[in-house]
């Protein structure tokens, strides 16, 4: 898979959207101005982190899932040693296997609300550096955004028992654990058998070192100072109401959730799309000064 930002022929068409999971939500695009800005800045062109080769569809949704259920074995340790705070390790997995089969992602945060696009390359980024901001800017709260993943159980805004039992390998579970509104806490499911249910998860500890707190970024996969931890796998046992490190757990506070793939097949587009348009009128624009 080539890794340069390579620009999309005009011609190239987008690839057919497919019937996925999720739904399309409402969302600003990237104005003309901010592209304008950016060329002003220095960006020689805008490209792609990774072109979308194929959309989400109950196909590739099915393959996330599979590589989900192996997820234990194959967590991605590009850098920190595999090491991830929680909502860090899904991403980073979602981001890995979205690149190696080409599927669009939109990853929208209060830092970036517009979304973070794989059909979007602000300079000359590689995917190292987009796995980087989108990791740094993106919290466990963030996957509560309906652009970013929706509710499984749209019925019910918290889990119960029962919707844990129906959860399937690549499913999030979201945990508000000290009950505000919002979540906290975000583990992989990687297996659900019976009455055990089985997640993947890092975790984020804060480093305290002088070091770290002057120079550090402990939100940075990337810097000596990130608060990502060793993966760890977990059990709930659904028929007793215990999790494996010893405590009981409230259901209640577990929201089941999967990523809004279909906004992200979208999104994915519009923005190819708008891209395109601001190259196009800035080829003219630089024809006409050349005239
Ligand atoms: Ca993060
Ligand atoms: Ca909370």
């Amino acid at each position: 898979m080539p890794m340069q930002c390579k620009l999309p022929e005009e011609t190239d068409p987008f690839p057919e959207l497919m019937s996925v999971f999720g739904e399309v939500i409402d969302q600003d695009l990237l104005p003309n101005s901010m592209l304008d800005n950016l060329e002003a800045y220095g960006t020689k062109d805008i490209g792609q982190i990774w072109p979308t080769t194929q959309t989400w569809s109950h196909e590739t949704a099915a393959l996330y899932r599979e590589a989900a259920a192996a997820a234990a074995a194959t967590a991605p340790g590009e850098d920190n040693q595999g090491s991830f705070s929680c909502e860090d390790f899904l991403l980073a997995f979602l981001l890995e296997f979205s690149l190696k089969h080409g599927l669009p992602v939109h990853i929208t945060n209060g830092a970036f609300p517009r979304g973070w696009n794989n059909e979007f390359n602000w300079g000359n980024h590689d995917y190292h550096d987009f796995r980087t901001v989108v990791l740094k800017t993106t919290a466990a709260s963030d996957l509560d955004r309906n652009e970013n993943a929706r509710n499984l159980f749209p019925q019910q805004d918290r889990g119960n028992i029962e919707h844990l039992r129906q959860a399937q390998p690549g499913d999030l579970f979201l945990l508000d654990q000290d009950d505000n509104g919002a979540s906290d806490h975000a583990q992989l499911v990687t297996s659900v058998e019976q009455d055990i249910i089985t997640i993947t998860q890092g975790n984020f500890v804060r480093n305290a070192e002088l070091s770290c707190t002057l120079f550090g970024d402990q939100n940075n996969p990337s810097s000596f100072c990130y608060g990502g931890q060793k993966l760890a796998e977990r059990t709930y046992q659904t028929e007793n109401g215990s999790y494996s490190n010893g405590n009981s757990f409230i259901a209640n506070n577990i929201r089941v959730s999967f990523w809004n793939f279909a906004h992200w097949n979208y999104m994915a587009a519009q923005t190819r799309q708008a891209v395109n348009e601001w190259r196009r009128a800035r080829k003219q624009r630089l024809n006409y000064a050349h005239w």
